[in-house]
């Protein structure tokens, strides 16, 4: 450390604030020539992008240096976000606002030449995440950040994001794969002094230690780095700036001379293809478990890096070990991070030399997990071979792990043989498999879902033996939430407005409840022309980007319906375009004077399907061959419109979200845990039509039944009808088998490249219940219409809508994590 006199000198050296824009325009300029190291003959839009990022990255670092000082000198509890997935978007309009310096960014861009919309559309979206779990994470840093909670994310740094979707001429799904990184990233920092071993394969010895004792010690394999990268979050309204820590994986020898003397020149790079592999692409499925050895490296790499960098600044602190619970929280965002159970587990035992109870009692007070999914096909199982070859010490702690909690079940009910099967962590396949879910709650302290039907599902159908052995209290709900800064404030810039001066303060961006005040206004005529002159505006911005990258005029008069979400057959887009084709068939039925009273409609789709998804892919494919025939069939001209926008992702979400009348959140009662992109349609005056699923149902609860349009089944009754199915077949309703002529007559082009999509109607059971909840949806579509006509009653609903959303906050979700698991209090910046 620098001497007291030379501390003061740095200090009165530190760089100052931008106070004017004259100082932002010099600070500009000055990355342009150093950091980017062009000349002013020579900048174009990508590098002023980047010299405007880094000019702005400047004022976050410092806040950034302040967080982690004040953080050192209180060093207070502190909570790790492990998750391997954050779907961030772009940064830069988020941080200017957070520092409440968009407007004077934007006159000094402008004094220098150039546009500030321009520079924000330079920007490559950060699209390190599937959908909603990934983004997920990226609100609740933010969130963390504003609060000024000391919160870390921990995840990886993939090369490659989730991959760019091209729609090709048949109307298929084409991916390429996204190098995000192409122009280099303003907005992270290499830290090259931060860099840990993480170790694979290999044996297991015994070995003597210093006392004398003897102790099991993983040995040999293959090592790697862990090289870190910081990404500061910036909180809104406060100095305060979160993080969120990437690791990279980088070659142990960097270059093996002794195989490059021998001239053998594949084996020396070898190690290097290895390593730069590990991190080199995300998993691009959602909701499935894909089992493949690189992904389970990818897991374990992270985790273990993540926690030898947590256990060094928890020795910093000298405290005892165990305190260490008392300083570290730990939250495992769904099963991908499991191993880090087993993994701290051997640290404290292996490396530290703690007894094992004390270490599991560490273990088990310091972690906490969310689980995200109830689809058995999402549950992460790793194979006992495979994970006895890659990690063996793990294995051994798995085992003993399970062995010693079965022996405390078989004590808390003795004989109960059932019992001890239905809990042990060990499925007895061939081979066996490590149920990671299992391992979770087990060395948990607390289990969360994500809404409250979800969490009551958790229970009853993922771990109904648990609550046996632990306890209710151990299974909790903390309902999802959804930043107000990126999804109010920051995409929809003219309702912002409104509000603030309706409300006559900003309050509500950081207190959402505040948004209730709208109600008293959704009445008021004035007030109900303003707001949905904005929503045509939003309206209007949407479709002049369809028309200028897709080439397809929509009218923003029109009734615009929008479902942006991952494909999934349990999201059942199917079911949408089934509708659609019924309201196609019944344009062309329909004389002139029928078709005038009909509510001319835009139905929106867009989201990726996992590239090995194929029924998911023949969704797109669908939707792309219907869109061809209904826009060109110009006898129905406005009146339905069908668009498949490619590559959905953050950036686009916040062009999209703004312009719904509605969005469609209709998956199988049971199967959404929660659904996110329904709050954020509703927080922007988008009615939903949706199913009693996930957090719909707390969103109908919070606005009103009245505000909502809600059909299907029921969550409890799927079991029963999925049972039916299977002994008397499926019976298709009418209006359905109608739709189903329709494709197979070839009105979409070759009928036959359809069969295996409509065989998941019938063959062995329609299980995701489409034929069944048909009807029902038919006719909230037809209300839907209807309601759409009557202008003032819509303009109501919508402002309900709004109005009733402040639950939906990711403030309001962090606090809960830190009241009920993490028992974290903000540590404030001022
Ligand atoms: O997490 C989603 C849920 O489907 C959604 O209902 C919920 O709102 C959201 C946030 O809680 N789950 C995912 O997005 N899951 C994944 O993306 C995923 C990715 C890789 C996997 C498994 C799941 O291996």
């Amino acid at each position: 450390p620098l001497e007291e006199t030379l501390l003061e000198r740095w200090k009165s050296l530190a760089p100052h604030d931008l106070a004017s824009t004259t100082d932002i325009e010099k600070s500009i300029v000055y990355h342009t020539t150093y950091t980017l190291c062009r000349h002013r003959y020579n900048v174009d839009k990508t590098a002023m992008y980047s010299a405007t990022s880094h000019s702005v990255r400047d004022l976050l670092l410092k806040e950034w240096n302040t967080t982690q000082e004040r953080l050192h000198v209180t060093n207070p509890k502190r909570c790790y976000y492990l998750s391997m997935e954050f779907l961030l978007g772009r940064a830069l309009d988020n941080a200017l606002y957070c520092l409440s310096t968009k407007k004077e960014y934007a006159e000094s861009v402008k004094a220098l030449g150039f546009s500030m919309e321009d520079l924000l559309e330079e920007e490559r979206d950060a699209a390190l995440g599937n959908g909603g779990l990934g983004r997920l994470a990226a609100c609740y840093v933010d969130s963390s950040a504003t609060l000024e909670y000391p919160v870390w994310g921990y995840g990886l740094r993939f090369k490659y994001g989730i991959f760019k979707q091209i729609i090709n001429n048949e109307g298929y799904q084409d991916e390429t794969p996204d190098y995000w990184l192409s122009h280099g990233n303003p907005w992270e920092l290499r830290r090259d002094d931060i860099k840990y071993d993480v170790q694979f394969y290999g044996y297991v010895a015994t070995k003597m230690n210093d006392a004398g004792e003897s102790r099991l010690s993983w040995e040999g394999g293959e090592k790697m780095y862990a090289v870190a990268y910081d990404m500061p979050i910036p909180g809104y309204d406060t100095k305060n700036c979160g993080n969120i820590r990437l690791w990279e994986s980088q070659p142990h020898n960097l270059f093996d001379f002794g195989a490059f003397n021998n001239g053998d020149y594949d084996k020396a790079v070898n190690d290097q293809k290895r390593a730069n592999n590990l991190t080199a692409v995300l998993y691009p499925n959602d909701n499935h478990d894909s089992g493949k050895e690189l992904r389970l490296k990818q897991e374990y790499f992270w985790v273990s890096a993540s926690l030898q960098d947590i256990i060094r600044r928890f020795k910093r602190s000298k405290r005892p070990w165990k305190e260490f619970s008392d300083q570290v929280a730990l939250q495992l965002n769904d099963t991908h991070p499991i191993m880090a159970i087993a993994e701290l587990q051997r640290l404290l035992v292996d490396v530290e030399g703690l007894a094992w109870d004390s270490a599991w009692d560490i273990v088990t007070k310091t972690f906490a997990f969310t689980n995200h999914t109830v689809l058995p096909e999402a549950l992460e199982r790793w194979s006992v071979p495979l994970m006895e070859h890659l990690l063996p010490r793990h294995m051994q702690i798995i085992y003993d792990i399970n062995l010693f909690f079965l022996q405390k079940v078989e004590k808390q009910f003795p004989g109960d043989r059932d019992l001890l099967n239905q809990v042990s962590i060990i499925e007895e396949s061939q081979p066996q498999q490590v149920r990671m879910a299992y391992l979770a709650v087990v060395g948990s302290h607390k289990v969360n879902g994500v809404a409250a039907l979800h969490s009551e599902l958790v229970k009853k159908d993922l771990f109904p033996a648990f609550i046996k052995c632990f306890g209710p209290e151990k299974f909790i709900n903390i309902t999802n939430g959804i930043t107000p800064r990126r999804w109010l404030y920051q995409a929809n810039p003219a309702l912002r407005d409104i509000i603030t001066e309706t409300l006559g303060s900003e309050k509500w961006v950081t207190h959402l409840d505040e948004l209730a005040q709208l109600k008293k206004f959704a009445d008021d005529k004035a007030f109900q022309k303003k707001w949905m002159d904005v929503k045509y505006r939003n309206k209007q911005r949407l479709a002049k980007w369809i028309s200028t990258n897709m080439g397809i005029d929509v009218s923003p008069d029109s009734l615009f319906d929008i479902q942006v979400k991952r494909i999934h057959e349990y999201k059942r887009q199917f079911l949408n375009i089934l509708g659609v084709i019924h309201r196609y068939r019944e344009l062309c039925e329909m004389n002139d004077s029928e078709r005038s009273k009909v509510t001319p409609r835009v139905v929106i789709f867009g989201g990726k399907a996992a590239p090995g998804y194929f029924v998911a892919k023949l969704v797109i494919k669908l939707i792309n061959s219907v869109a061809k025939v209904v826009n060109n069939d110009e006898s129905i001209g406005d009146l339905l419109k069908v668009v498949f926008i490619p590559d959905y992702k953050v950036s686009l979400a916040e062009i999209i979200t703004p312009a719904s009348d509605i969005s469609q959140h209709i998956s199988t009662a049971g199967t959404e845990a929660s659904g996110t992109s329904n709050m954020k349609f509703v927080l922007n005056g988008g009615l939903i039509l949706g199913t009693v699923d996930g957090a719909n149902i707390e969103i109908r609860d919070e606005i009103g039944e009245e505000n909502i349009f809600m059909f299907g089944t029921l969550a409890d009754k799927v079991p029963d009808i999925r049972h039916n199915q299977k002994f008397y077949g499926v019976l298709l309703d009418a209006n359905l088998q109608a739709v189903i002529d329709l494709i197979e007559s070839g009105a979409f082009g070759d009928a036959s490249i359809f069969n295996p999509l409509i065989d998941t109607l019938t063959y062995g059971g329609d299980y995701y219940l489409i034929s069944e909840d048909f009807d029902g949806y038919l006719k909230k579509q037809t209300e839907v219409d209807d309601t759409f006509r009557d202008k003032t009653l819509w303009a109501k609903k919508s402002i309900m809508c709004t109005a009733g959303m402040g639950f939906f906050s990711s403030d309001r979700a962090v606090r809960e994590y830190a009241d009920k698991i993490w028992n974290l209090k903000p540590i404030p910046s001022e």
